[in-house]
């Protein structure tokens, strides 16, 4: 019997641009399972895994996890979900990312969003959060980027060249931002 291929929609943006803020409205709002990447390899630490401890350096550093570490985490939690739509929130991070996810699962993102925001803003955020987070201090904040300029965006480029980024001015008050993402998951063209 046909089993048809999931509908993934890739949720990007630099560090506190608001991804998982949104990506929560947007499950209440249009069905979808959230599933953040970060959040997956978090909680790898909390359960005392074997690659525990090299995660947890890699995100105190900024440094992006080997893709077979994350993506065996986001199959996982796709399967155990029940659904067929997904929010995958800070993945893929780098090309490699990028072409093992689609080699492994040869899925394809519908589209994916990029929350577009000042390093200003998304600093003060992050500092703001105050969630323990090991990697919210201003050193590796400041790696975070890095990282983010160097590897994240030829990804959102590489889609860009495809004709499925829809890019979102994530500077804006939270509402104002979710009346932007509302209009991209209700567009004819999706
Ligand atoms: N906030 C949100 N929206 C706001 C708005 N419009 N106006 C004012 N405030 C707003 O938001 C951040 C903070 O800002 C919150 O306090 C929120 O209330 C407020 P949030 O929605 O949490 O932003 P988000 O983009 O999700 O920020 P996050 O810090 O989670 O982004 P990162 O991409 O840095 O973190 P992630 O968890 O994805 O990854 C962490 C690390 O894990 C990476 O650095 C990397 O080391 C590792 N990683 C991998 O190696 N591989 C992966 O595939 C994924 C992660
Ligand atoms: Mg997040």
């Amino acid at each position: 019997l046909s089993e048809k291929k999931p509908t993934v929609v890739f949720v990007l943006g630099g560090p506190g641009s608001g991804k998982g803020t949104q990506c929560a409205k947007i499950v209440q709002h249009f069905g979808y399972t959230h599933l953040s990447a970060g959040d997956l390899l978090r909680a790898e630490i909390s359960s005392g895994s074997e690659n525990g401890t090299m995660i947890q350096n890699m995100i105190k550093e900024g440094k992006i996890v080997p893709s077979e570490v994350t993506i065996k985490l986001l199959q996982r939690a796709m399967t155990e979900s029940g659904n067929d739509k997904f929010l995958i929130d800070g993945f893929p991070r780098n090309e490699e990312n990028r072409a093992a996810f689609e080699d492994v699962t040869k899925i394809e993102p519908a589209f994916v969003l990029f929350f577009d925001c000042s390093e200003e803003e998304m600093e003060r955020r992050v500092l703001n959060r105050n969630q323990g987070r090991e990697d919210d201090n201003i050193e590796t904040i400041r790696k975070r980027f890095k990282v983010f300029l160097d590897s994240s965006l030829p990804v959102i480029d590489h889609y860009k060249s495809r004709g499925k980024v829809r890019k979102i001015d994530a500077g804006r008050p939270v509402e104002e931002v979710f009346e932007s993402v509302k209009d991209v998951f209700t567009s004819k063209n999706e």
